[in-house]
């Protein structure tokens, strides 16, 4: 009787009290929308980490029967159906992840390992692009989570993928050599870098789908990556004393790239056959994922993104969306909008993407990044109408950094690119996930959520932003044009890796550590408890409660927290609760919180909570 009184209680308490949000996110202390830029990004940082992380099998919270070392796109199932490996994706939010690991974050090392026995895997998987035996197999651009082929019709073949690859484990290559371990890069990655060069150097002259899937033709950033590739693959093999007769073909692919810029922005494709301006984030996306910070200057013939033709294209670019999305709608030239894949885009509504926005700023950041180590910056008249936005009345010409006009123009452009971020800030939910897309009209969220690829694009712009960037590709020994251009190939040498891992599905499990974690200010002498309506958590009685814990209880962050055992699928409700000094319990106000533990791979689980005001006093209960 007096569980059904408390119950009743609480119910009409729910319905008198105002509901206070539920915040599940470590950004829950600060309003979002008043925050800092700096503050959002504090706190989005680790939530970016961990979307990635949540994607990735066997492990993750998202990726449940996701194979080992596989990455899916978003957990997205329906409308669109996401739940896939593509292979330029994992290797984008791979390459992010071994800069990061580089830069200290040990913890991904056997995460990465595992992606590269996955990719060794499915180099080796006969599918509708074709196999191994002549490459043609590696360029298919997506597979089933559990590592099997994708049968279905798709936009195939796609050539980017084995570049991006290469990069990836390149950049951990050249890590664990410098760190004494060349053997696991003779015997592990070499031979799936090999493969992935080879194809390269033998197919880049083919046409392909572009990186949004839809044209076929010849693509910006899949030439950009291409090039890039094969020299830093044949700096690796020269390394290692082996050879890639492939590699020789990146002065022919550097030829090649120049035929990109049409005179005031780079075409996003050529060789296709559909109508549209050729204006295409591809160009920013090419431009970010081939800057080297050992470039000693502004290149134009790797289009450097402090280059006067990088620079031109990105005003043309970011312009373009300026009037085809309303949220976009009375902001200034020189100022943040948000960024499409094209602007005849239509794709799902076709509206701004987190991952465009952000690689405007990115490529912005790595400019000044550029500007800085050089110690000048050069306005010309290609690039005069992109400076024009910061300084009306700037002349062409080279400003030293210790000139007034370099210190106007890179504050300003500094405050630009924060722009584009701000926005992320002002269209991520509260909860911190990114989606693919946020609406036009309204910024809400749209289409595939969790997208893999919106939270590495997040930690890469986050770590240009601060400077923080990645090891040279050898740009200043790959910038010379051949004054001819030719589409010669090389045939490629192709092998199976065998080091390799079996590709297992992860191994569910029955049991789930939940942690709960509620921040609340508390005084000496004051408990928190954890009741809720199953039995673990005393089925609302308040002397079977959990008790938590405040051990690492501090002022800017009051944590109490307990874990508790449940088994997976368990369904439940719980409040926390209040231990006065007096032995009084008040139980937090607003609704019943809900909870579902996943049936999944991952055997803990955080709960993040925030204690919600306005609680009722159960003297009667005690
Ligand atoms: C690989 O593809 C080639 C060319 O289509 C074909 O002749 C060969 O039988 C295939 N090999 C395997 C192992 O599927
Ligand atoms: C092949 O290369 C030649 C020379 O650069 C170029 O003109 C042609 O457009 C390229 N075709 C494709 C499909 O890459
Ligand atoms: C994104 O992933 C988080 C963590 O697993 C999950 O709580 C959230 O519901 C997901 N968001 C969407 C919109 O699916
Ligand atoms: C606890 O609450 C959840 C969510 O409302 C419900 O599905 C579940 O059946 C309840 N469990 C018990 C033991 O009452
Ligand atoms: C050329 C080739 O090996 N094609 C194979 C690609 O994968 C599909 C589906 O697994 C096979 O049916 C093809 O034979």
């Amino acid at each position: 009787m007096v569980l059904l009184s408390f119950l009743t209680h609480l119910a009409v308490g729910a319905n008198l009290l105002a509901q206070v949000p539920l915040v599940n996110s470590l950004a829950l202390y600060q309003d979002r929308a008043t925050k800092s830029l700096d503050d959002f990004i504090a706190s989005e940082s680790p939530i970016a980490l961990q979307g990635i992380l949540n994607n990735i099998g066997s492990a993750g919270s998202n990726a449940v029967g996701v194979a080992l070392g596989l990455v899916v796109a978003s957990p997205t199932k329906e409308n669109p159906d996401y739940f896939d490996t593509w292979t330029r994706d994992s290797a984008l939010t791979f390459k992010a992840l071994v800069d990061a690991f580089i830069a200290g974050n040990t913890n991904l090392r056997s995460l990465i390992e595992n992606y590269i026995y996955a990719q060794a895997q499915l180099q080796t998987l006969p599918n509708l692009s074709g196999n191994l035996s002549n490459g043609l197999g590696l360029g298919e651009p997506k597979f089933e989570v559990d590592g099997t082929a994708f049968t279905a019709p798709w936009g195939r073949p796609q050539r980017d993928g084995p570049a991006l690859r290469a990069t990836a484990l390149i950049a951990y290559s050249r890590w664990l050599i410098s760190n004494g371990d060349t053997s696991f890069v003779t015997s592990v990655t070499w031979p799936i870098i090999s493969n992935d060069l080879s194809f390269v150097g033998q197919y880049w002259n083919w046409t392909t789908y572009d990186l949004w899937e839809e044209t076929l033709g010849s693509s910006f950033f899949t030439t950009a990556v291409q090039h890039r590739a094969l020299v830093e693959g044949n700096a690796l093999a020269e390394q290692i004393g082996q050879s890639c007769a492939s590699c020789g073909q990146a002065p022919q692919i550097l030829c090649f790239l120049e035929s990109y810029w049409e005179g005031n922005h780079i075409a996003g494709n050529q060789n296709e056959d559909n109508q549209r301006s050729r204006k295409d984030l591809n160009t920013i996306l090419g431009i970010i994922h081939t800057f080297d910070p050992s470039a000693e200057n502004c290149d134009t013939t790797t289009f450097q993104p402090c280059s006067d033709i990088a620079l031109a294209n990105h005003k043309v670019v970011s312009d373009s969306f300026r009037t085809v999305f309303s949220i976009n709608a009375g902001i200034p030239e020189g100022s943040g909008v948000g960024i499409g894949r094209y602007p005849e885009d239509t794709y799902q509504g076709g509206n701004p993407w987190y991952l465009g926005t952000m690689a405007a700023a990115e490529q912005l950041y790595d400019a000044l990044y550029q500007w800085n180590k050089i110690g000048s910056l050069e306005v010309s008249s290609t690039s005069l109408a992109f400076f024009q936005d910061f300084s009306p009345s700037v002349a062409t010409g080279v400003y030293t950094s210790s000139s007034p006009t370099y210190t106007t123009l890179t504050s300003a452009i500094k405050i630009y690119a924060d722009s584009y971020m701000s926005l992320i800030q002002k269209y991520t939910p509260s909860d911190g996930s990114f989606a693919e897309q946020f609406n036009r009209n309204d910024g809400t969220p749209l289409s595939a959520s969790n997208l893999t690829w919106s939270y590495a694009s997040f930690l890469t712009a986050v770590a240009a932003r601060d400077g923080v960037v990645p090891a040279s590709w050898g740009e200043p020994s790959a910038n010379v044009v051949p004054s001819v251009c030719a589409g010669y190939t090389a045939t490629g040498t192709y092998l199976a890796p065998t080091a390799t891992a079996p590709l297992s599905p992860c191994t569910a499990v029955t049991s789930v550590a939940v942690t709960f974690n509620v921040a609340e200010t508390t005084s000496y002498g004051q408990n928190i408890f954890l009741a809720g309506n199953i039995t673990q958590l005393g089925s609302w009685n308040t002397v079977d409660a959990v008790a938590l814990s405040a051990v690492d209880y501090q002022a800017e962050y009051p944590r109490w927290y307990g874990t508790v055992d449940l088994p997976a699928g368990t369904a439940l409700q719980y409040k926390y609760v209040d231990k006065g000094v007096d032995g009084s319990f008040t139980f937090e106000g607003g609704a019943n919180r809900e909870f579902l533990v996943e049936r999944g791979c991952a055997g803990e689980v955080q709960v993040h909570d925030k204690w919600q005001q306005e609680g009722m006093t159960l003297r009667e209960l005690v």
